[in-house]
């Protein structure tokens, strides 16, 4: 099963994806997700220029071989486009040999250890009617467990905040991506959200009830002893995770935090390595393991670092917002199948435009999510509805506080 081509395909249904397809001489095809948010084009031109040539006649079977190959040959490890490219031609790779085997993914990575994958959505308001709205709506939609956020008072738009009400058509602020030459600015009070979130809470857990599991995204905003305040404010409302509490790269951080709460904590959606882990999970300062399959080197790496987490107790919740594509997805459904120390998978929904071009056959029901028994990843690229979308730049927002001082989140 020697490799014939390793073709770079980006397309934009609404917001940019990057996928490489693999073609063997025996004419099987297999697909990975490339896709680096504000940053597409860049990991297109790493597979396309340096990687691609490399792939051309090498057997398409040796994928820890391939794998360590791209990482330990390249000289340059880690970093989110070498592990965003290393990761789509590890799942291309995986694609592959499943459907040679004529197997879904999963049943070669140990087969099923649940019936489904239990997922979250992501709820949110611009105040609180519009939340519990918005949450009631998720709920029909078939979730059993979901993401909160809110407006702030005093501050005009946040992040993960749809700007319109449930049913409004637009789900989403950055969803698609801010689209034009020049990110979009939008403005951070920390001392605001903090006073706010707690209320927030205490209102949807009267209106829900104690069972529904909840979770909430600090993306990465919040000092440590802040993060540690607002973990301790939330206790008597029960949540699933707080998630990326504090910036993402500071490990050290999440042990003050974890000395002043029994709030779950999830990080790790812009880590690339099992390395930015080694601190949180020896010395078990986290509850959950955020990354993404797309993100940190593919299936391969990615069950080696969900392995590690289990011997720590730490279960998976990957990633899976809209910018990780639907056979980003797909790879990570089926590890969630698999894994024994499954948690929880986020899932946004792509719209159905992205599923034009991503033809998918997952399916979800009754809260969980399932990869389908189709051979492979079970998705397949219709490239004539991919041709009709061309790339367009697209940028998340950047994050100033009300002085102007650029803010992290
Ligand atoms: C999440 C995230 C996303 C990211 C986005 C970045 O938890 O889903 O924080 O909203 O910001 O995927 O590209
Ligand atoms: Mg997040």
């Amino acid at each position: 099963m020697k490799i014939q081509s390793a073709e770079t395909i980006v397309t934009s249904p609404g917001r940019n994806f990057v996928t490489l397809r693999i073609t063997t001489e025996d004419g099987l095809t297999g697909l990975g997700d490339a896709t680096l948010n504000g940053r597409e084009l860049a990991v297109e031109a790493y597979l396309r220029e340096h990687v691609a040539p490399l792939l051309l006649g090498r057997d398409a079977g040796r994928i820890e071989d391939t794998w360590q190959y791209l990482y330990r040959g390249a000289y340059w490890r880690r970093g989110p486009v070498t592990m965003a490219a290393i990761a789509a031609v590890d799942m291309a790779l995986w694609d592959i040999k499943a459907k040679a085997a004529g197997m879904p993914l999963y049943q070669l990575l140990g087969g099923a250890s649940r019936r489904g994958a239990l997922a979250y959505g992501h709820a949110s308001g611009r105040d609180v009617p519009e939340l519990l709205d918005s949450i009631r709506a998720h709920l029909d939609l078939g979730y059993r467990a979901i993401r909160v956020q809110t407006g702030i008072p005093g501050l005009d738009s946040v992040y993960g905040v749809a700007s319109s009400p449930a049913g409004g058509g637009e789900r989403y602020d950055y969803e698609p991506a801010q689209r034009g030459a020049l990110p979009a600015e939008e403005t951070w009070d920390t001392r605001a959200y903090l006073r706010h979130v707690p209320g927030v809470f205490e209102a949807v857990r009267a209106e829900f009830g104690p069972e529904l599991p909840l979770l909430h995204d600090g993306h990465h905003r919040m000092t440590p002893i802040q993060a540690a305040r607002l973990g301790k404010a939330l206790e008597p409302y029960d949540l699933f995770w707080l998630e990326d509490a504090t910036p993402g790269e500071d490990q050290a951080a999440l042990r003050l935090i974890r000395q002043h709460t029994t709030t779950p904590l999830a990080i790790g959606e812009v880590f690339n390595s099992v390395h930015d882990y080694t601190t949180l999970l020896s010395e078990r300062l986290i509850d959950y393991v955020r990354s993404a399959v797309t993100h940190t080197g593919g299936v391969t790496a990615m069950k080696k670092l969900l392995d590690l987490a289990g011997v720590y107790g730490v279960k998976s919740g990957m990633h899976g917002p809209t910018d990780i594509s639907p056979v980003g997805m797909a790879a990570a459904l089926h590890l969630d199948l698999a894994i024994h120390n499954f948690g929880i998978q986020e899932y946004m929904r792509h719209s159905p435009r992205t599923l034009e071009v991503f033809e998918t056959s997952y399916t979800f029901e009754e809260g969980l999510l399932h990869p389908s028994d189709t051979p492979g990843l079970g998705v397949t690229l219709n490239t004539e509805a991919a041709a009709a979308f061309p790339y367009s730049a697209a940028y998340l927002p950047v994050n100033r506080l009300t002085d102007g001082t650029v803010h992290d989140w």
